[in-house]
């Protein structure tokens, strides 16, 4: 038995348009970051290649063809009782390049057919700006979120899609799990995370600090583009609520060793000041001594710090996969920052998923606690939360028992924070209600849906949709307010 959650609590699920609608040039849409990203595996990373290149596999070309299937795939998730759907806007089919002097129609009317169709079917839209698609003519041509004209050129599609649709969608937030290049050193995510972040490469050999320094800049460019998309979202609409949008995980100690303690609290730190910029509209103290003392002060003036503090954000959307365990690697702790002092060291408290993820529902509550703590008050949405895992399909059906039981408990947690802890918590939607393809590794085989879609690794297959045992027990917790779990 799960806690009874209010009427108004949204649930559903989400996706991203790269992920989703394949038609990568169609309808006048421009190439995107995600476009030029071949197929990796579990540990072996995706290649980022210079364009298109003929003969490579390229699985966000067709994705799961929701482009022209969106309105039978939506109807299935009413048919869950989905209160709210997020995706994301493809950047690139309101802007091409990113720099046109005028948005592209086709790509405009795309969405205001897929706005009017969740509206038809009762359903929230709930809107992402920019989840890892940036045109990559800005990148080619500006050098991504290194160049301070990105801001405004972002703020040009914002205002854009904003008007636009200001009478058929209330739920947005900016950019995707924005800190996620704060981890631009590992080894294997490192490099995609500061590419779909911000659109940048660095050659083999480049230094840890110089692309840290990189980083730091590029994502004070996008925070202010984020609080000025805010301000000029609410001047267009008073009613939209606009949030900030952040993958979170908790960080636990490795030992009771005050060294590990404080390794772990210099690990968030260099994580936190993407939300609390988001949040208070200014950088916390650490940040802005590290900055400091590093010499990587990048370049942030008045006027910045003006809109950052203008801009602040209406809610948090946050994602939540799994967490990690921090060890210190040296007892001086003078040498703690966001490149030195600690490493992730694998928690024997918990079971991993195929790929290695944790699975901590706990720490999810945790996490949300965490955040109120931080923030409080502050309304938090989970815009993600789920399962990816291999399928079989058996006589026609897929019995997920294993994504039931990492959803169900994770729910029972939400549920607590909400209930018992009393964080204002207004929604929960699962990642990939529907299979599409992984961004981290660009695999259709890990798979996160109620809905199971038959298309594979190499993009063959019928495309053909069937309801797996998931479906029927998350249409069950829908309709019993999250008791019937
Ligand atoms: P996949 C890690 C790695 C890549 C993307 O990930 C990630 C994360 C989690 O922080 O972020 C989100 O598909 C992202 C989604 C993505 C989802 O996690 O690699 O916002 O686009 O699909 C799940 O299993």
């Amino acid at each position: 038995m799960g806690l009874k959650l209010n009427d108004d609590f949204l649930w559903g699920g989400a996706i991203a348009a790269h992920q989703a609608e394949g038609a990568w040039n169609v309808g006048g849409k421009g190439v995107s970051i995600a476009d030029i990203l071949t197929a990796g595996a579990h540990g072996k990373p995706r290649e980022i290649t210079d364009g298109v290149i003929e003969g490579l596999n390229y699985p966000n070309h067709h994705g799961i063809y929701f482009y022209d299937t969106y309105k039978a795939d939506l109807a299935l998730m009413a048919e869950m009782g989905f209160k709210a759907f997020r995706t994301s806007i493809a950047w690139t089919r309101i802007f091409p390049n990113g720099d046109d002097a005028t948005p592209n129609e086709e790509g405009l009317q795309f969405y205001d057919d897929m706005f009017d169709e969740m509206n038809r079917l009762g359903i929230e839209p709930v809107i992402t700006l920019n989840h890892f698609e940036m045109p990559y003519h800005l990148v080619t041509e500006y050098g991504g979120w290194s160049d301070r004209r990105l801001i405004d050129l972002f703020v040009k599609y914002a205002e854009t899609v904003f008007t636009r649709y200001k009478d058929k969608v209330t739920y947005w937030m900016t950019h995707n799990e924005i800190s996620n290049q704060a981890n631009l050193t590992d080894e294997t995510m490192g490099e995609f995370m500061i590419w779909t972040n911000s659109g940048l490469k660095f050659p083999e050999g480049t230094p840890a600090e110089e692309k840290l320094a990189a980083m730091v800049q590029a994502g004070h460019y996008e925070l202010v583009a984020s609080a000025k998309a805010v301000q000029i979202g609410h001047a267009i609409n008073p009613d939209f609520v606009i949030g900030g949008m952040l993958n979170v995980a908790p960080l636990y100690p490795a030992s009771s060793k005050p060294a590990d303690m404080l390794a772990v609290q210099k690990a968030r730190q260099a994580r936190d000041w993407f939300s609390d910029v988001h949040v208070r509209g200014e950088y916390p103290a650490e940040f802005e001594a590290f900055a400091k003392r590093t010499g990587m002060r990048p370049d942030i003036t008045e006027e910045d710090r003006e809109a950052l503090r203008a801009g602040t954000v209406d809610y948090l959307a946050i994602s939540y996969y799994n967490s990690f365990v921090i060890k210190a690697t040296s007892d001086d702790d003078a040498e703690f920052d966001n490149l030195h002092g600690y490493e992730i060291v694998p928690n024997p408290e918990v079971q991993v998923s195929d790929w290695g993820w944790a699975i901590d529902p706990q720490g999810l509550r945790y996490t949300l606690n965490e955040l109120n703590d931080l923030y409080p008050g502050l309304p938090i949405m989970i815009v993600e939360n789920g399962f990816g895992a291999y399928d079989e399909v058996v006589d026609g059906k897929v019995h997920d028992q294993y994504r039931i039981d990492y959803l169900k408990a994770h729910v029972a947690e939400v549920e607590k924070a909400v209930v018992m802890d009393g964080i204002p918590v207004i929604g929960y939607l699962s990642w990939g209600p529907i299979d599409i393809v992984s961004a981290g590794t660009g695999e259709m085989s890990k798979r996160y849906g109620y809905i199971y879609v038959d298309l594979d690794d190499m993009g063959e297959g019928s495309g053909e949709r069937l309801r797996k045992d998931s479906f029927d027990w998350y249409k069950q917790v829908i309709a019993s307010h999250g008791v019937d779990l």
